[in-house]
């Protein structure tokens, strides 16, 4: 009995001043609430609620989630009969009980495909499972999610369409057919183009172009999504200023759906998974910490964002960040596997890095 006190007191002692101090941080979707929504992705282990403080934490900071792979088609549909809603339903499970709008991510990409779609070589059979895939996973979370990445990463760097299996097998109207497809089976939802490096003018000019086709064929559109992977030091901010006013000419709701600044050196740009590149004795520069030099950029460079999002709240509907804190991160193990990287607002440890304040100042 005895001993019993002692660990409860010792819990309560190690336990309390941890949330007292998570409680004290400024909320993020709370600086922003009257500006845009604030997303996150969410890996397996934060939908399944492995841990409780993670997931108070969430609920504290964000008022969007991303599956970051769970509703990929690779995991939902693996073969040609079988879906996998586990995890999905959880998520949305997890946004009802946190009060999270759920993005589905996403409908259409040519990565991460099912195996039995890469093996498919002809145009019928790649009709099906297009068709097929659309219906049943759009209709299922149909008034679940608040909105659907359509199509995701259809463009090539010049604004020409990538040569993806849908391009080579349905012809270059697979675009509009996917959005055609999602507004039948889930008319209340939000649907989006979702891309990198749109904001740069050639592959703006693919966009929009994209968009126009949508519209022409009278079939809906409600916004377009920025993935926002940006590089320290050199965010394209005049760039994204001019692509968030030509996106809103369309009428188009804008969001920066996978926000993060890579603070590691990186020949390859972008965000293409296929993309990798060899390690070396300066690829995992800063193994223990963030000099402050760089700290002091990245906030500088979030401030400098978030400025932009807030001059433009009107048009800016969403800022969803790729990860809750640095260890979450994809840029962990892209272009390099096993590195260190510090894109986000919050460290492993979900404390707040001086660009997690350059940013909440700026709110309410
Ligand atoms: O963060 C995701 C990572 O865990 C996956 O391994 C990777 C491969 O599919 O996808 C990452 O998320 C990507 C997103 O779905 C689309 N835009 C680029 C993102 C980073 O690669």
């Amino acid at each position: 009995m005895k001993n019993q006190c002692v660990v409860a007191l010792l819990l309560t002692a190690t336990s309390l001043p941890v949330s007292l101090l998570a409680q004290s941080i400024p909320s993020l979707k709370d600086a922003f609430k009257n500006d845009f929504g604030i997303g996150t992705c969410l890996n397996v282990s934060q939908i399944e609620e492995r841990d409780p403080k993670t997931t108070a934490f969430i609920a504290r900071q964000f008022n969007m989630a991303t599956p970051e792979n769970v509703m990929k088609s690779a995991l939902l549909h693996p073969g040609w009969d079988t879906y996998t809603f586990e995890m999905a339903d959880k998520l949305v499970e997890f946004g009802q009980k946190h009060n999270i709008k759920i993005n589905g991510h996403t409908l259409i990409w040519h990565s991460q495909l099912p195996g039995f779609v890469r093996r498919i070589h002809s145009q019928d059979s790649l009709r099906t499972f297009f068709t097929d895939h659309i219906k049943t996973v759009a209709g299922r979370y149909k008034g679940k999610v608040f909105s659907w990445d359509v199509v995701n990463e259809a463009l090539n760097e010049d604004g020409t369409l990538r040569k993806s299996v849908f391009l080579q097998h349905l012809g270059d109207t697979y675009i509009t057919d996917a959005f055609r497809l999602a507004q039948e089976a889930s008319p209340g939802t939000e649907l989006y183009y979702n891309d990198y490096n749109n904001e740069q003018p050639a592959k703006r000019a693919g966009c929009i172009a994209i968009i126009k086709k949508i519209k022409d064929a009278g079939v809906r559109i409600d916004g377009v999504g920025i993935q926002g992977h940006w590089h320290v030091g050199k965010v394209p901010l005049a760039e994204i200023e001019e692509s968030i006013n030509q996106y809103a000419a369309l009428g188009l709701k804008v969001m920066f759906t996978e926000l993060d600044i890579e603070v590691l050196p990186r020949n390859v740009q972008g965000a293409d998974v296929g993309q990798r590149m060899t390690a070396n004795a300066t690829s995992n520069p800063y193994p223990d910490a963030l000099p402050d030099s760089v700290q002091q950029q990245l906030a500088a460079d979030y401030e400098a964002l978030f400025k932009l999002f807030l001059k433009h709240k009107d048009k800016v509907s969403r800022v969803t960040f790729w990860g809750v804190n640095d260890g979450d991160s994809w840029l962990n193990n892209w272009p390099v596997r096993g590195r260190t990287n510090y894109p986000l607002l919050f460290d492993r440890n979900d404390n707040p890095k001086p660009a997690f304040y350059s940013v909440v100042k700026l709110g309410k």
